[in-house]
């Protein structure tokens, strides 16, 4: 473990520059430069120095390797620092955030972002380590600090997969609120979750695999537990584990894993009942997965009767009325209830649409379930004792594109947006607050981008949903018709008529692609208006609303099949959830932590320089740094400048005695330094300064004084 004295020495922040870059870009003397900014990315990384900031925004590149600045002692050290006296780490940022909750009665969040496997969900939970660290140790605020931790190993076992991007990537968009009282205690917590890319339950890409936990169940249960769930170990036995990557992976201990799901759920208090519900329902899906169809003059018939047996058992339902309705449709119009066989294809359609149904509405529940056990009991000192920590599933690009991808990759784009209007906003607030005028800088707005896509009537979700709920034969092709029709003069729309010549070549005709802030993908519109429907034959929904399995039965409630209304569309509940989110985190105080991947490889040794430029420039870092520039790289309370560079002026050494305060004490200062007037500002209640050059100036000249200072005193004592 590292000691506490091995942390590096970082009282000011200036002394590093030189072994390993800068440690605030705004510090970059070239920082116009693309090179210069990967290149201090680069220094750093090789010298495990992962964190770098730009200003007060914090920038992490994945280390790919565990590194020892988590410890305790790292968390003692960051505990009530002043931002800029440690090194840049993702506890500084947390404590800074926390310390504004608490001393300042402001609401927090912590926005997380950057593309797959870049370091998000890593990053989130570093944030909660160190506020479980750090807050209270009272008997009661130990309960709901330990189930605020655990609620992760819950849910990333049924939320994240192996995808080719990363090997534990969240297939599921979280906020996760923490309450506290007015000492800084946690008190309780409530989690939001955002569409779980729920196609994964019964197929995934190759060399990709299913959520964690139907691996960690075969893999950790005891053999009681498979027998009841009638289950055998081997993957290769259950088709929904079979397209893509059949089998381990060697980053992760799926048994282990499974122990501590099972060790988590019990701290936060899940029932023997509802633990053998959960994983009846998970074994169920595996064997739904294996019922095969044979086709009889047009009619569906179940090959294996048995497995329906097994899945009916598990869900607690009637083994009979599930083999019905998993090959029969009901239609009720008015009144006017008609039953009709299904077809082979349309069994197997019906069939992993109830996989998906069923493990998305678990998934669901189990979130539902953890904020009852994380529901505060009381919540005192108000509303505003809450931080928020935000970790989505990052950008991603694959081979094929579908509407999974488009929600995610949307929902980046928003956040993107969010990240331009807050950080911008909050500089220009400053500068408005301090009486400092200034100069904006051009950046590129993504707003295009997201009206592109969810504006009213005419951005591409409406178009979908309008396809999806008009009459007639509406089909994925005709929605691309519409698309086509109405954005291919749009510049972040291209499609395959219009495409340039090297675009052309490799797009289809069932493919449209839109340009992301992020990058350009291609999407394939196949499976978009059956995913964007979400359709659960009524047969299914009825036979699960009577299970004997308490969650299924709580998941699929009556009074939804007695309901006259049409369900909203997937994707217009998402854009919903999203907008709502988004009203949530305009409203509390933004730290911000953007994620880098170095490399696509998923190893600790190679800093790829292209790959990294690309994120430095679709993040909006070099115009995060340009702003922050722009007008003073650096700023300093009056207090903090004047306790320190005091000595370096007769009028404020010892102490600065004149009238005005700090403020007169530092404006008298640097007049006696001789700056002149356009290295600075004066604030209401800061000092701007605007080349870092003067901070380093001043600095050595501290640096000299502090040293004849030491032999002045030295000399006093021994003449005593
Ligand atoms: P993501 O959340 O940004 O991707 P993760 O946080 O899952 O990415 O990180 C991917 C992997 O990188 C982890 O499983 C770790 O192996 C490694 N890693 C990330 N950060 C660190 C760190 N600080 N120290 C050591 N290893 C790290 V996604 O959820 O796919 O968008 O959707
Ligand atoms: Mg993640």
């Amino acid at each position: 473990m590292t000691s506490f004295t091995t942390l590096p020495n970082m009282e000011t922040g200036l002394h590093e520059r030189d072994r390993a870059g800068v440690q605030d870009f705004v510090l970059l003397e070239n920082y116009q430069s693309d090179e210069a900014f990967i290149e201090n990315l680069k220094k750093r990384f090789k010298e495990d120095l992962i964190y770098t900031y730009i200003g007060q925004v914090l920038i992490s590149v994945n280390p790919y390797k565990q590194l020892p600045i988590y410890s305790d002692a790292h968390v003692k050290a960051y505990r009530n620092k002043h931002f800029y006296e440690m090194p840049p780490h993702v506890f500084a940022v947390t404590d800074n955030a926390f310390r504004s909750l608490i001393e300042e009665n402001r609401g927090q969040c912590v926005l997380i972002s950057g593309e797959s496997g870049s370091g998000k969900t890593e990053a989130s939970k570093k944030v909660l380590q160190f506020i479980a660290a750090c807050s209270g140790n009272q008997t009661t605020v130990e309960g709901v600090k330990d189930k605020l931790l655990k609620s992760n190993p819950v849910l990333e076992a049924f939320g994240n997969a192996k995808t080719n991007r990363n090997d534990n990537s969240s297939r599921f968009g979280k906020y996760m609120d923490i309450q506290f009282d007015f000492k800084g205690a946690p008190v309780g917590g409530n989690i939001l979750n955002y569409l779980l890319e729920k196609s994964r339950v019964v197929a995934q890409m190759g060399g990709e695999r299913n959520f964690h936990i139907f691996y960690q169940l075969l893999a950790g249960a005891d053999e009681t537990l498979l027998q009841e769930l009638r289950l055998e170990r081997a993957l290769d036995r259950y088709s929904y584990l079979t397209d893509g990557l059949n089998g381990s992976v060697t980053s992760i201990n799926d048994a282990e894993s499974f122990k501590q799901v099972q060790q988590a759920l019990s701290v936060i208090d899940f029932s023997k009942e509802e633990q053998r519900d959960i994983f009846g329902i998970v074994a169920s899906i595996l064997h739904l997965g294996n019922i095969g169809f044979n086709e009889v003059e047009g009619n569906a018939k179940v090959k294996s009767r048995d497995l329906v047996v097994t899945a009916a058992r598990l869900l607690g339902v009637n083994a009979s009325e599930l083999e019905a309705a998993l090959t029969h449709r009901t239609i009720d119009a008015r009144g006017d209830v008609v039953t009709s066989p299904l077809n082979q294809e349309l069994a197997i359609y019906a069939r992993d649409a109830l996989s998906k149904a069923v493990y998305d509405r678990l998934f669901s529940w189990l979130v539902q379930r953890l904020n009852i056990s994380l529901q505060a009991k009381e919540v005192r000192g108000g509303r505003n004792n809450v931080m928020g920590i935000l970790d989505i599933y990052g950008f991603e690009i694959f081979q094929k594109n579908s509407l999974e991808q488009f929600c995610i990759n949307f929902c980046n784009e928003k956040l993107q947006q969010l990240f331009i209007e807050l950080t911008l906003k909050s500089e220009q607030d400053e500068y408005r607050r301090e009486g400092i005028e200034w100069i904006p800088v051009e950046y590129f707005d993504n707003k295009v981008i997201c009206n592109l896509i969810e504006e009213k009537h005419k951005g591409i979700i409406s178009i979908l949903d309008e396809e999806c709920l008009r009459p007639g034969e509406p089909s994925d092709k005709t929605f691309l018709e519409k698309l086509t029709q109405k954005l291919s003069l749009h510049h972040h729309y291209v499609c395959h008529e219009k495409a340039p010549a090297h675009i052309k070549k490799i797009m289809l005709r069932d493919e449209f692609r839109l340009v992301h802030y992020a990058g350009e993908v291609t999407y394939s519109v196949n499976g978009f208006l059956d995913k964007n429907n979400d359709l659960l034959f009524r047969d299914l929904k009825e036979t699960l609303s009577k299970a004997g399995n308490g969650i299924v039965r709580s998941c699929f409630p009556e009074k939804e099949l007695r309901s006259l209304k049409r369900p909203e569309t997937a994707i217009t509940q998402f854009r919903a959830s999203l907008n709502n989110l988004m009203d949530i985190l305009m409203c509390k105080e933004p730290s911000y932590i953007r994620c880098i991947k170095p490399n696509d490889l998923q190893t600790a040794t190679i800093f790829n320089d292209e790959l990294v430029l690309h994120q430095v420039k679709y993040l909006g870092l070099m115009e995060n740094l340009r702003v922050r520039r722009a007008g003073f790289a650096y700023r300093r309370t009056y207090d903090l400048f004047l306790e320190r560079y005091k000595p370096l002026s007769k009028s404020t050494w010892p102490n600065y005695k004149g009238p005005g305060g700090s403020k007169a004490g530092v404006q008298q200062l640097v007049k006696d330094l001789g700056w002149d007037e356009e290295k600075f500002r004066v604030g209401e209640t800061k000092l701007f300064i605007r080349w870092p050059r003067t901070l380093f100036d001043t600095e050595d000249a501290y640096q000299a004084k502090k040293h004849d200072i030491a032999a002045i005193i030295q000399a006093h004592w021994k003449g005593l």
